[in-house]
């Protein structure tokens, strides 16, 4: 991951150029990095605030062997690799809250955009973006309450070099990678559910067309889906949506 690197001081979105790049044949692992985003996205259109030379603003190509329908897990992957990668080099306790957040303490400190290119069959290629709020000390004021940053988290002491944490979690995304490419995921998932802030909890799922779904949150499977207890028993595969947490507000993203 990583071996072939293009670097912008500026850009509209990394996903976008990845995308690009992706469709005029890169290798597998290339990365597009940017100190600035001009139009950074979330998902469903939304908008991610990427301020200059504060933050890690990235996206990697990768090329799965697998069908559509197991790409969820894909982002379940990425957010492991990233959880452990962050928690080895700042040991802040960074949790994952399904299906693209990383947060510390509830709060956002960062998210996972997976954009796939596929056929019936299979995945031409994926492209996996990465936002995460390094040393940013401020956020506007629609995000104060929901975001936060590594710097914020570890008491404003010194800045993290952007460039170990992005090291770190490419060499722990490469090796998780290979090991979701060649089915092996039952050690990322459970080291998923370890790193959860998801499970256990009672949740509300918005899924497409507005739909909800309330029950418990009581697994993730194979395919990265969520898998949610209703009060009459049955059990419901979510494969994707905005889950929010009851007691923490179910309008809290
Ligand atoms: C995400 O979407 O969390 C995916 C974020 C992916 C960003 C990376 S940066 C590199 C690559 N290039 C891109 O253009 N994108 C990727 P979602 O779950 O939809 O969350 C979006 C919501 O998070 C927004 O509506 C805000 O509420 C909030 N948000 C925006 N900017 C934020 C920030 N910097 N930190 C924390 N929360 C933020």
């Amino acid at each position: 991951m990583g071996s072939e690197i293009v670097y912008f001081p500026s850009i509209g979105s990394t996903n976008d150029e990845a995308k690009r790049m992706a469709d005029n044949d890169c290798k597998e692992g290339t990365l597009v990095i940017a100190e600035y985003q001009t139009g950074g996205r979330g998902r469903k259109g939304r908008s991610w605030v990427s301020p200059s030379g504060i933050g890690i603003w990235a996206s990697i190509v990768v090329r799965p062997q697998i069908s559509p329908l197991k790409a969820a897990g894909l982002t379940l992957v990425t957010a492991v690799s990233i959880c452990r990668a962050l928690r080895v080099i700042t040991e802040l306790p960074v949790k994952i809250k399904w299906p693209n957040d990383l947060r510390i303490n509830y709060k956002k400190i960062g998210g996972i955009l997976t954009e796939l290119n596929t056929e019936t069959e299979k995945v031409n290629y994926a492209v996996i973006g990465i936002g995460i709020n390094v040393n940013n000390k401020t956020f506007p004021e629609d995000l104060n309450q929901i975001a936060t940053s590594l710097i914020l988290e570890s008491g404003n002491k010194t800045e993290f070099n952007r460039a170990l944490v992005l090291c770190q979690i490419l060499r722990e995304f490469e090796n998780d990678y290979k090991a979701f490419d060649s089915g092996h995921l039952e050690d990322l998932l459970n080291e998923w559910r370890g790193y959860s802030d998801t499970l256990g909890s009672i949740v509300q799922v918005i899924g497409i067309n507005n739909s909800r779904i309330e029950g418990k949150a009581v697994d993730v499977d194979n395919d990265g889906a969520l898998l949610i207890e209703k009060n009459d028993g049955t059990q419901i595969k979510v494969l994707s949506g905005d889950v929010s947490i009851r007691g923490l507000g179910f309008n809290l993203k």
